[in-house]
């Protein structure tokens, strides 16, 4: 179970962030609507969710999912693989200080996207992708193995993050699509395989038995609800522009 959440919210210069997905740029009135509705459910999933304020300096500042690794009794703060976001940890840290005694922090020449860590009880599997490479992830294992807790890799080559592409929904369920359906490391879950068209799915949010589906996926939102759980859709089009998901948006802890 989670009881809390941070988030951040997006500034004007989200316009400029990073992004792959051809589909034109966010808008900004558009991108704060969507963000007060994500911040809603969070709080109706029982969370009570810290609002960090938007840093202009940090147009994927939102994407907070990537910059920290939670769990009972540890955080581990990543060292981003794109350039542009390696600053956005100062603000992240400061504000963990609050929840977290223990806080590791990943070091050069280690990059990691906690984007590409998919939390699996008190095992962790890593993706190795062009933001998370060998070196952060050897580190990040170190400093999980230190606090009662395990890792492993997967090397991917599609999507920008391992946890595009693959959720955990408790209970041995996994959302997945692409390349990774096939992946001997995953092969112990139960699928709901997703099919290409409909691969920003893939990336969805457990949070206390309500799965977070993004909107305009039917398909997948009956798949998930006929395994039993609640199924809330969220228009988050204005990140996905940025190649941003639902579980980006959020820390939960
Ligand atoms: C980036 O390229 O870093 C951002 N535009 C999107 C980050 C999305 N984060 C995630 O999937 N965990």
């Amino acid at each position: 179970m989670f009881n809390k959440a941070i988030v951040r919210r997006p500034g004007k210069s989200l316009v400029k962030g990073i992004t792959t997905a051809g589909l034109g740029p966010p808008d900004y009135q558009l991108a704060l609507k969507q963000h007060d509705a994500y911040i809603k459910t969070l709080e109706s999933c029982g969370l009570s969710v810290t609002v960090m304020e938007a840093d202009e300096d940090y147009p994927d500042g939102m994407f907070v999912e990537d910059v920290a690794l939670l769990m009972p009794g540890l955080a581990v703060i990543t060292r981003p693989g794109a350039d542009a976001r390696r600053g956005e940890t100062v603000s992240m840290e400061k504000a963990l200080r609050e929840f977290f005694d223990q806080i590791e922090i990943i070091e050069a020449p280690g990059t990691v996207d906690a984007g590409d860590i998919m939390m699996v009880g008190k095992h962790f599997y890593i993706g190795l992708s062009e933001r998370t490479n060998a070196a952060g992830a050897e580190q990040m294992i170190g400093h999980l193995r230190q606090y009662g807790y395990d890792g492993s890799t997967v090397t991917i080559s599609e999507g920008l993050h391992f946890k595009s592409s693959v959720s955990y929904l408790e209970n041995n369920h996994i959302v997945v699509t692409g390349e990774l359906v096939e992946k001997p490391e995953l092969e112990n879950f139960y699928p709901v395989v997703i099919s290409t068209d409909g691969a920003y799915s893939a990336n969805s949010v457990w949070i206390n038995n309500s799965v977070l589906v993004p909107s305009g996926f039917p398909q997948t939102s009956q798949s998930i609800a006929a395994l039993g759980y609640e199924v809330i859709e969220l228009d988050v089009s204005e990140f996905q522009k940025l190649d941003g998901g639902l579980s980006c948006l959020s820390l939960r802890f």
